[in-house]
């Protein structure tokens, strides 16, 4: 009887737990991932995308590609009324809202490109986010022309 009312108690434990964790770990997704096409000799460029949560408030905290030595999360400053750049650990991601990286705003800095990246490539972006959940997704590299239609 004892050991009955411990299996029951366990397996609603179990079930709790698996009941948040899945709100937490698979509360985002990413979509309209691109990047913005470099120029050579410049061995950098940005990728741009939008997050929604469906789950409790969490953040971007690093990200990463194969194409370049590193992906940074940058943020834009005023200062005065020049638009810097700078580089943040995390980007916060509100309870069942959005973050959106556009250009002129926030965006991933993809740092010492391994290869130039021409319209029609594309490379895979793989985003870790604070409540544990890591996606990886590909995102098509777009040429200036067509920006405008993003
Ligand atoms: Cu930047």
């Amino acid at each position: 009887m004892r050991l009955g009312l411990f299996f029951i108690f366990s397996l609603v434990l179990i079930l709790l737990g698996v009941g948040c964790s899945d709100r937490d770990i698979s509360s985002v997704t990413v979509k309209n991932a691109w990047v913005r096409q470099n120029i050579p000799p410049q061995s950098m460029t940005a990728a741009y995308l939008a997050i929604h949560n469906e789950g409790m408030a969490t953040a971007l905290i690093s990200a990463s590609t194969p194409a370049a030595k590193v992906a940074e999360i940058h943020v834009m400053t005023t200062d005065g009324n020049i638009m810097r750049m700078k580089k943040i650990d995390r980007l916060p991601i509100p309870e069942d809202g959005s973050a959106t990286l556009q250009p002129g705003g926030n965006h991933l800095m993809l740092i010492g490109l391994r290869r130039n990246l021409a319209p029609g490539d594309s490379l895979a972006l793989t985003l870790t986010f604070a409540n544990g959940q890591v996606q990886t997704l590909r995102a098509p590299v777009v040429s200036f022309r067509d920006e405008g239609r993003r």
